[in-house]
Order: structure tokens, then sequence, then C-alpha cells
């Protein structure tokens, strides 16, 4: 890679002995974009109160955005019960993962650290339905005095190789009731080609899109006029890369809350990731990147939503945030992670919610020492 004559004030900035003889690391961070330290920060994770701390016996996981409405927060996650089975015995009985045969419920809360589960607001649906073996993975959105659920449907029978879908539902109240589509509002690209008829993922004649599996993690912010669906995608075929599972995440744009929604030709939009976790920052989307991928633990951010930049590498990230909608301030990126939901495994059957909070970083210092 040609960088050009490094400036004396680079060299020193960037601490490098001798501008003649340049490591591959140094001409790497000579090659970076200059940004400051204001996307940098830590998360820390506590316990809640109530309802939500953790119970044996049931899952609660991928908690929704937390809005607010008549003085009390609101959040919906994914809720099943009981051990997770596996692919190896019935899947027509079993329960294949632990958001397999899941409901979507909702609790609200005075302060955020009590909560109160209020019961399900999207159920299953009936037989044959899109919806009818799983709802999972929810996310939600106020707008014009409407409140959105979008998330995660799995189609009986949940086979290894069945594909993912994406649903909407719309309501007056965040109480309900819920209004459903009838049809999925995202599915996976079309195009990959499995090879042969063994319910294996990785054989594949051709992978096909980024989302030629399944379309997850959905979640609508309203932008520049616009509905932008950010979702992670799964692939046909799926490999390691050195970053780890090759997810990426998409956007599909649409007029209306309730679609149709079309996906960006500038799909994909991160080459990292898994759960979304996005929210408007200056007149663009920023991104926290969890997880996987060779670009995980960035917080990213796009000046059109879709062209996104590396803003921060942190130590890591609560997985599966669910950011508190409430929290808005368009000069630090970090008011907007300073504190909300995110799930946590106490082992492979059971996960439960918890509290994130984050915070800026702006120096390294020792106990009693005075930053700059
Ligand atoms: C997550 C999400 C999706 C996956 C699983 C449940 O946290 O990425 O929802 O399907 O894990």
């Amino acid at each position: 890679m040609s960088i050009g004559k490094p400036s004396e004030e680079e060299l020193d900035r960037l601490g490098i002995t001798n501008g003649e003889y340049l490591s591959a690391a140094s001409q790497r961070a000579l090659s970076w974009r200059r940004l400051d330290n204001s996307w940098f920060g830590v998360f820390e994770v506590f316990d809640l109160q109530g309802d939500l701390a953790y119970e044996e016996g049931i899952v609660r996981r991928d908690p929704s955005a937390i809005i607010r409405h008549d003085d009390r927060y609101f959040v919906w996650y994914t809720k099943s019960l009981g051990p997770t089975d596996g692919f190896a015995g019935d899947i027509n009985n079993d329960k294949v993962f632990p958001w397999d045969r899941s409901d979507i419920w909702f609790a609200t809360s005075e302060d955020g650290w009590v909560w109160q589960e209020q019961g399900p607001a999207i159920c299953r649906g009936e037989p044959g339905r899109y919806d009818d073996r799983s709802v999972f993975t929810v996310e939600v959105m106020q707008h014009e005095d409407r409140f959105y659920l979008v998330y995660q449907t799995v189609r009986s029978p949940y086979t290894i190789r069945v594909k993912n879908e994406i649903g909407i539902a719309h309501a007056a109240s965040p109480y309900g009731p819920w209004h459903k589509s009838t049809e999925p509002i995202l599915k996976p690209a079309d195009n990959g080609i499995w090879r042969g008829d063994e319910d294996n993922r990785f054989q594949v004649e051709r992978k096909g899109d980024f989302d030629s599996h399944k379309v997850h993690d959905p979640c609508i912010l309203p932008y520049r006029g616009q509905f932008f669906l950010y979702y992670k995608g799964e692939q046909m075929g799926e490999e390691i890369t050195f970053g780890g599972r090759q997810i990426r995440h998409g956007v599909a744009i649409a007029d209306h809350p309730l679609g149709p929604y079309e996906k960006s030709p500038y799909n994909p939009v991160s080459n990292s990731g898994h759960e979304i976790c996005v929210w408007p920052h200056r007149d663009g989307i920023a991104s926290l990147i969890t997880t996987d991928g060779p670009e995980k633990n960035t917080i990213q951010w796009a000046p059109d939503g879709i062209n996104f930049e590396i803003m921060s590498v942190i130590p890591g990230a609560p997985h599966a945030i669910g950011l508190n909608r409430t929290l808005a301030d368009d000069t630090d990126p970090w008011t907007a992670l300073s504190w909300g939901l995110t799930h946590q495994y106490m082992n492979d059957d059971y996960q439960y919610i918890r509290r994130f909070q984050g915070h800026r970083v702006t120096s390294h210092v020792a106990k009693g020492e005075q930053s700059l």
C-alpha cells in the first residue's frame, strides 16, 4: 500500500521511530482515517429486579428498544419455556433453539430497574401461517402516535435449512391489540442453491446473497422521510472468516412503516456484526457492531444510513442491545448508549435480560491520577 511520505507531525503522533523504516503495523497506522476518541467508551452490565430477574426454566432474550409512554418504560422480548433439545431428535416435537416455540412478551418499569411482566404481545400464528412455529427477536418503533413491532418468524417445521422471515404488527397503544401482517414484510434472497437434500446449511451449490438463508434482528428507523429497516442476514453456506462467523447487515427501505420494503442495492452495509443496534446520530445513523466478523466490537456511523465507517474500536459490548430510545443527544454518541437492556446466557438453555450502562472514555488514569 502506498501511503506517501509521512509528515514529522504524524510520525510524532504515532511514535514511529524512523520514517524511513516503516513496519507493516506502522504503515497500517498511517493509513487509518484521522479519528478522535469521541466514539470510544466502555460498558458495564447489571441484574434487573422484578419479573425480568433471572428465572430458572424460562428464556427471556433479545430485548427490543425501550420506549416511554404513560410515565413508564416499555420493553418487548422473546419468551420461551424449557430447555433446548437441538436438532438431533424429533424437530416436530422438540424445541430446537432457545428462541424456538417462542412468543413475544412485554414488560413495563418506572425506573428501568424493576420490571413488571405484562403478558404476551405477539403470539405464534395459526398452523400453516408463516409465523406458526416461532415469533422472536422483536424491535419497537413509535411513529406518529402508532406503535410498530417488527420481529423474526419461522414456519414449521423448524429444520436447519428453514428460511427465517420478518413480520410486523401495529397498534394504537403499546398495550395492543396488535394487528399482524398477513405476510412477511421481508424474506431472504432466493438466489442460493442447497446441495443435496440433507438438512445441512453448509452444503451449497451456490451461496447466494449475504441474506440468502435468514433475515434477522429487524429494526426500523424513520429516516429522511422514509423507513429504514436494518437487519442481519445469514447466508446459505456460511463460512468462518478471519474474524469469525460470516455475518453482515443489510437495509431495506420503504415509504410507509408497513412497507413494501425494498432491499438496498448497496447491501450488505456491514461486513461484520450480529444483532442490530442502530440509532440516529447527527444527520446519519450510528451502528454498534458486535460478536461476529473482522469488524466486530466497533461503533460505526454512516452519514447517509448506508455507507458506514468505523468510528471506534471498543473493548466489547453487551449482546442484543435494546437501546433506550428516550435518550438522544446529537453531540455525544455515548448518550444513546448510556443505559438500556441486553441479554446474557446463563447457559445454553436459558438466557435472561439485564441492564447495561455505557460511558465515553477519554483518558486512562491510575487511581488518584489527574487526567489532562
Ligand atoms: C439472536 C438474533 C436472532 C437469532 C438468535 C435469536 O440474538 O441474532 O434471534 O436467530 O440470536
